[in-house]
């Protein structure tokens, strides 16, 4: 295969996205000799750190373990404030990373791909910009994140509202100042959760508009020490190793006994001891959590005891308690103070599981036939994760087929990392991959690594098109479910089975086996000369053979 030298129109790789994904895929593959070319819809690198910007939002996974591994001297010399990085730190990271390594000048800012279509007669996919730019690359890398489209939902009269609107995940870069305004929030996800403590403190009024109850847990945030920042960095290379043969691509206290084969007052002790380290670590409290419904109640009830002592209103606190769906199967909260804040004089919660947000008017919403008044509404209403991004670009392969068609009944992936008829088409922590079951850094890296080898071996090998069998791809869709459907997660209506999205299937999205296990399957498969893999060495190829 020859290598491209980088024209304006012709590259070797397309890689849209320049989150922490595309940040990587790029200094690897030119570090490959490839020519390669970047597009990000944002105006700066950092992905949904970049959007991502409302107060209070912060990374649920430690600092430490959150990061590159790439490169020794970049983790040496990062210095993180907190435990649990705010999102400007991780922003100026994203940012550093792109500085260090010059990254920036194959990077095309401001510009979003519209299209990008499978021309078989030339190899190449045909890529389209919203600038009007035209490019064709052998390979179309996507590192558009899992949740990166924003999604309001459909109220009546949503126009009609004569104040400001947010929505968590694209907040302006200036900040806003809410002083003095009674502000609504709706959504009580990750982000709600994050946002409603800090908004409480700066707005007059908030009122929170809840539809479904969330399991929250203590993030327990604090400063770094010199200490426990050594003992990361001393032993980098190995707890890096450990990080990527985890479940979950994080380095945690693991406890293998069953929640039901201990006493309850041992039960007790571990919930309480977790809870105040703070963090996930809670589900891994014991090891059947996820799988035990039984078991799963005994931390479930502990966090709703710790609820009802927090919330001293017993009506607000019975709300706020969630009970319909076992814990840890919607996506855990992290917070800072989240259920505190329901103490507060300028705080209100609104309960619109029975009774939905009838239509937003010119000056608030009504909810039940009661009308509420805000000079600003704050949509934390979460994100069409995992597909809604892909399906946003017009993407065809083989005879036209589009991505959305072919995934009209959910996602169909082998590995997650590429899709049957979409030849040279990649993506980074596509659905049937760990991704956002994940420490997203570990998996980020996994996939990098893998494409950018794979890319190698194709390029050694004279190989022009690579794509997955129907029978691997089949198989690794019934996989992704047959796991997925022994544990609780299929009992919870929640965005990782599409169950935010009116008309999305529900079909479980990500990979549940593990991050060390599918990182094995990973490389058991390129050890078995890609198994499932269907490579096209073209025609230069097949007339050399003959
Ligand atoms: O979105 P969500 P998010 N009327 O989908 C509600 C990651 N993340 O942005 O549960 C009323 O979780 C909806 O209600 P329900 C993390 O992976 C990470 O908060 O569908 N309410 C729900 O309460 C996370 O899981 C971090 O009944 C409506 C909320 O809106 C993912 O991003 C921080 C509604 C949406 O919650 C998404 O989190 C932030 C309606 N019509 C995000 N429609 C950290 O690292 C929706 N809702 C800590």
């Amino acid at each position: 295969m020859s290598i491209n030298q980088g024209t304006a129109s012709t590259v070797d790789a397309v890689i849209v996205g320049a989150g922490f994904s595309g940040l990587y895929l790029l200094h690897r593959l030119r570090g490959l000799g490839f020519s390669t070319r970047v597009f990000e819809a944002g105006g700066d690198v950092g992905g949904t750190w970049y959007w991502n910007r409302y107060p209070g939002c912060r990374c649920d996974v430690e600092s430490l373990q959150y990061s590159y591994s790439f490169s020794e001297e970049l983790q040496q010399e990062r210095n993180w404030p907190e435990r649990f990085s705010a999102q400007p730190d991780i922003l100026k990271y994203a940012n550093h990373v792109a500085d260090r390594f010059d990254l920036r000048r194959d990077i095309q800012f401001e510009t979003t791909v519209t299209r990008a279509h499978f021309d078989a007669a030339r190899r190449r996919w045909s890529v389209e910009t919203d600038t009007g730019e035209n490019i064709a690359a052998r390979f179309l890398i996507m590192a558009t994140g899992c949740i990166s489209t924003a999604q309001i939902p459909d109220f009546d009269g949503l126009s009609d509202f004569a104040g400001e609107t947010y929505h968590t995940g694209n907040w302006p870069h200036e900040g806003v100042d809410f002083t003095g305004r009674r502000i609504a929030v709706i959504g009580t996800g990750s982000s709600g959760i994050q946002a409603i403590p800090v908004l409480a403190t700066q707005a007059e009024h908030v009122t929170v508009f809840q539809r479904t109850p969330n399991y929250s847990l203590p993030c327990q945030n604090g400063p770094i020490t010199d200490e426990y920042a050594r003992s990361w960095k001393d032993n980098y290379a190995a707890l890096r190793e450990e990080q990527r043969h985890t479940a979950k691509g994080n380095i945690r206290e693991l406890n293998n006994e069953s929640a039901l084969a201990v006493t309850q007052e041992r039960r007790a002790e571990m919930y309480q001891k977790r809870w105040a380290i703070g963090g996930a670590g809670f589900l891994s409290s014991f090891n059947d959590l996820l799988v035990d419904r039984a078991a799963n109640e005994t931390a479930a009830e502990f966090v709703r005891t710790q609820i009802r002592s927090i919330v001293r209103h017993p009506a607000t606190a019975e709300l706020l308690v969630a009970k319909d769906y076992p814990i840890g199967t919607k996506r855990i909260c992290i917070d800072s103070g989240y259920f505190e804040t329901f103490n507060r004089d300028n705080v209100a919660l609104v309960d619109v599981a029975d009774t939905p947000i009838e239509r937003i008017t010119p000056g608030g919403l009504v909810v039940d036939g009661r009308s509420f008044e805000f000079d600003a509404i704050v949509f934390a209403t979460g994100f069409d994760a995992m597909t809604g991004t892909l399906f946003k670009v017009d993407i065809q392969g083989r005879g036209g087929a589009t991505l959305r068609d072919k995934w009209a009944a959910g996602p169909r992936t082998y590995l997650g990392l590429m899709t049957r008829d979409f030849p040279n088409l990649f993506m980074i922590t596509g659905p049937g991959s760990p991704s956002v079951l994940s420490n997203m850094m570990v998996s980020i890296e996994q996939h990098v690594d893998w494409v950018t080898e794979s890319l190698v071996h194709m390029r050694a090998e004279n190989l022009e098109l690579m794509e997955p069998t129907l029978k691997a791809e089949d198989d690794w869709v019934e996989h992704v479910n047959v796991v997925a459907h022994k544990t609780l997660f299929p009992l919870a209506a929640s965005w990782y089975m599409g169950a935010n999205i009116p008309g999305k299937p529900r079909i479980f999205m990500p990979y549940i086996g593990g991050v060390g296990t599918y990182r094995s399957i990973c490389e058991a498969v390129v050890a078995d000369g890609y198994r499932g893999f269907a490579f096209d060495a073209g025609a230069a190829r097949v007339a050399a053979a003959e």
